[in-house]
């Protein structure tokens, strides 16, 4: 394997890396060297094993074949494979959101799931057109759950909460034919269309993924953010600690790594149990400890400032640390690899979901009518895996860092528009004056292609040095958390002298943790609130903002491009999409479709260059609104450009 330290800039998984090589434990990193080369005809997308008169790929030099048995081009190929991409990380956010509505139902009905959010619930239905006067919450609330899942099966007109797009937005998406009509029709229509013989014209390929995107960020991520923000309540900023040093040498560790809430808010409430809390000091632990990893650690840090363990590619090493009694998980980004790991320390590893099992786990399932029955469940049977805890073989890096998350689209602006003035106009007026260049989301994942976290630092860095406002969620937001970017001091190290007044002025941070990836649908509300609010144009694709995604890896992170580039974002991924082998589809993404969006594609590995690539694009666009150029110029190349690059 590569060295740490090439592995990864957190000193934690570093020092994790080195004790997991001298244990010779095998980790993801060890896994992708063994994988190499990998295959260029996958990387290039122009393979198709659609039906069994394949598998076909084409020849990317000109050589070989130029058409599938089928006929199909390399570009018909490439889109198809991509629009599967979509369809399957659009299913993902939605099915979550689907589980989230579910509960809401349940609340209603009377469980163990309450609406805690009445305030949202009621705004919410007033949205939705929703009896409230004279109404009971339950009642409400089962009439937005059903609401809800009536969007899933929904067959015409539009998805509810593209409503909430600016009107000239949403005749972009008209005139263009992709606007969502239901969540699952689109990805049935998606699937049903890259079947062998189906739609074999890759602009109109993507057309339908474009629409199944939207789909999931108006429709299934932002079902779950909000109903998600009612039943558990909608964030409000904190404090916590991030990184594998969270971990506790004389409390039961469990650590919940997966993606809903449904589950992680129920293990909150299990572990402050005052009976399992006695068990536990019974067993010879100080107490409970209860930590997460990837987006589920996201929202209970969110909603509870439960502390995070790490992210995506941390997984490994948080159990490596033999301090983990059980990693509970649900579904999306758990590594399969986990079921050999465990075999190797006392860990436990616990699968809840219905819909996802993995080797060597424990299923425990996971019924939402009996939450808290279950949870408690899973949480004694941690504590009677503690006395099976090898002490000598602990090792947890002492290695945290505070944080301080909690923003949403309600909140924002009671930050950055003062407490007593609950508007967006103060952010729109720190655009318009230039003291803030534009405002940028980065996002994503971890991908053991790139040295871990460092795409994500690099690009944050230098945007702050800009003056520009970084918004972010997932795997990133634990990755700036880890490295200190998160805290308002921050702010004096890293930003530009115009977003440093707006930091010190409001006391915030100069990157804005808005909580899992689902909740980029706040980002969405933010932009459609800034354009409401007034000079910053009439489209989303008039902010001054961009996205990137330095170093995502799953099929989530294309949908989220998707219908991030159809919002009208420029968005720069640090890992290209699979389709360089389709040179239409890629002048198509890369160029065409911002003349219909106003967004597209950008690649950029460097995260330096990438950085500079929004803060050019954020230019251009304050140059059309006719705005000034930014209050305080920075010159090109400050000195995080260098660290980062000696980093790199
Ligand atoms: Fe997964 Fe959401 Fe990516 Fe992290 S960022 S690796 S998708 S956990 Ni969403
Ligand atoms: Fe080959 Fe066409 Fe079948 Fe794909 S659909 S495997 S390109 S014959």
């Amino acid at each position: 394997m590569k060295s740490s330290e090439n592995c990864s800039v957190d000193p934690a998984t570093v020092e994790m890396l080195k004790h997991a090589q001298s244990q010779d434990i095998s980790l993801v990193w060890d896994r992708y060297e063994a994988m190499q080369p990998q295959c260029g005809f996958g990387s290039l997308g122009v393979c198709c094993r659609n039906c069994t008169m394949g598998p076909c790929r084409i020849d990317p030099f000109g050589d070989g074949a130029q058409e599938g048995v089928c006929g199909a081009t390399a570009d018909i190929i490439a889109a198809r494979n991509l629009a599967r991409m979509i369809a399957c990380g659009s299913s993902a956010h939605s099915d979550h959101a689907r589980t989230v509505a579910e509960s809401l139902l349940l609340a209603a009905e009377g469980s163990d799931y309450i609406v805690k959010d009445v305030r949202k619930l009621r705004t919410l239905a007033e949205e939705w057109d929703i009896e409230t006067a004279e109404r009971s919450t339950e009642d409400i609330a089962h009439d937005v759950a059903e609401a809800a899942l009536g969007q899933f099966g929904q067959q015409r007109g539009e998805l509810r909460f593209t409503a909430r797009a600016p009107e000239e937005t949403q005749q972009v998406w008209r005139d263009a034919g992709v606007m969502p009509r239901g969540i699952d029709r689109e990805m049935v229509d998606l699937m049903h269309r890259t079947h062998v013989g189906g739609d074999s014209d890759y602009k109109s390929i993507m057309k339908s993924g474009i629409r199944a995107a939207l789909a999931d960020g108006w429709g299934g991520s932002m079902i779950a953010t909000e109903l998600q923000d009612i039943l558990f309540k909608t964030p409000m900023w904190l404090r916590s600690r991030t990184n594998l040093g969270v971990l506790k040498r004389d409390q039961v560790n469990i650590v919940v790594h997966g993606h809903e809430p449904v589950l992680s808010e129920m293990l909150v409430a299990a572990t402050q149990d005052k009976e399992l809390i006695a068990l536990a000091k019974s067993v010879g632990a100080k107490g409970i400890a209860l930590s997460g990893i990837c987006c589920t650690a996201n929202e209970i840090l969110m909603r509870h400032g439960i502390p995070v363990a790490g992210n995506f590619l941390q997984q490994e090493l948080a159990i490596t640390t033999g301090a983990i009694e059980s990693m509970v998980v649900d579904i999306q980004c758990v590594l399969p690899a986990l079921g050999k790991l465990v075999d190797k320390y006392h860990t436990k590893l616990i699968s809840t979901s219905t819909k996802a099992n993995f080797p060597n786990s424990e299923h425990i399932d996971f019924h939402e009518t009996d939450a808290l029955n279950i949870a408690k469940q899973i949480v004694r049977k941690s504590i009677e895996n503690f006395p099976n805890r090898d002490k000598s073989r602990v090792m947890i890096p002492d290695i945290s860092s505070p944080l301080i998350a909690g923003f949403s689209a309600e909140n924002i602006f009671t930050f950055l528009g003062g407490r007593y003035r609950p508007s967006y106009r103060p952010l729109n007026d720190a655009i318009i004056t230039g003291r803030l260049r534009g405002a940028a989301a980065v996002v994503g994942c971890n991908n053991p292609r790139h040295q871990h976290d460092s795409g994500h630092l690099g690009i944050t860095k230098e945007l702050l040095a800009n003056d520009v406002l970084v918004l972010t969620t997932g795997c990133t937001a634990i990755a700036d958390a880890k490295a200190g970017l998160l805290c308002p001091e921050a702010a004096e190290k890293y930003a530009g002298k115009g977003l440093q007044e707006i930091c010190r002025a409001v006391g915030i941070p100069p990157v804005l943790h808005m909580g899992a990836c689902v909740d980029i649908s706040r980002v969405l509300v933010i932009l459609s609130n800034i354009i409401a609010e007034g000079g910053l144009g009439t489209r989303l694709s008039d902010i001054p903002a961009a996205a990137a995604a330095p170093e995502w890896m799953s099929e989530k992170a294309v949908a989220i491009g998707f219908y991030a580039v159809a919002s009208g974002c420029y968005t720069v991924l640090g890992e290209p999409l699979p389709i360089l082998g389709a040179p239409k589809l890629t002048e198509c993404l890369a160029d065409e479709i911002e003349e219909t969006f106003g967004g597209k594609f950008a690649v950029e590995s460097d995260p330096i260059e990438a950085a500079h690539l929004i803060i050019d694009h954020i230019d251009r666009k304050r140059t059309d609104l006719h705005l000034s150029g930014p209050m305080y110029d920075v010159p090109y190349a400050p000195k995080v450009s260098t660290e980062a690059k000696a980093a790199g």
